[in-house]
């Protein structure tokens, strides 16, 4: 396949790098709003992030506190289950890894929960190793309300459902809970790659 240069032909680039996962297309310039409910906009004041369940102690942040942590950019593809994917999108936020340093945890299991009730379920190890962020920044501006702002969580790797948006805390169990869209029938852990839309995919 040819490369052709953004500017010289006059048109985006053919997306030839990139790999759809099986039943998806390309949303391209688009950026899809899914939301079950309403937007919750409660902006940064009274916002913290708390690390909670099986942990030693109970980790909470402030958005200030937040702000100061360790941050990281990151450049990946998403996948929604509704079958829009998207390339290249670009966040900026602190890793999991980052906000569970120095956490003491027996738990394997985590739900990710967001101001207004949404919460969704992911094995710990999905969240460790540089795989999951909560992000605040989209294209290099604040992250907008409709897409999860103040913060929302990014699991790239696995349906976009997961990725939590307007995210408060974690809570690490011992036991997997379904959350919101996996007491609804959606597949209890969603890999892209494997088609895990619904349960028993
Ligand atoms: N809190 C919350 N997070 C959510 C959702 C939601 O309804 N509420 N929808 C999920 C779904 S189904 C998708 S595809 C993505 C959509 O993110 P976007 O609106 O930024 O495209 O957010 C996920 N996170
Ligand atoms: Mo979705």
């Amino acid at each position: 396949m040819p490369h052709v240069s953004r500017g010289f032909a006059g048109r985006a680039a053919p997306r030839s790098a990139h790999q759809l996962p099986p039943g998806q297309h390309d949303a391209g310039d688009y950026f899809p709003v899914l939301t079950a409910g309403g937007v919750p906009r409660l902006g940064t004041e009274g916002w913290d992030f708390t690390v909670q369940g099986q942990v030693d102690e109970v980790q909470r942040w402030t958005w200030e506190e937040f702000r100061e942590l360790p941050r990281e950019s990151i450049t990946v593809d998403i996948h929604c289950v509704t079958s829009w994917s998207k390339f290249d999108t670009r966040w900026e936020g602190v890793s999991i890894d980052t906000l569970l340093d120095g956490v003491d945890t027996a738990a394997e299991y985590v739900v990710a929960f967001s101001d207004g009730g949404y919460t969704t379920n992911l094995p710990l190890e999905d969240l460790t190793d540089g795989r999951a962020w909560i992000v605040d920044t989209y294209n290099g501006e604040p992250l907008s309300p409709e897409h999860g702002g103040p913060a929302r969580l990014l699991v790239p790797h696995l349906y976009f459902w997961k990725s939590a948006k307007w995210i408060r805390g974690l809570s690490l169990n011992l036991v997997d809970e379904p959350g919101f869209w996996e007491n609804f029938g959606y597949h209890n852990y969603g890999d892209p790659w494997q088609q895990q839309r619904y349960a028993g995919d």
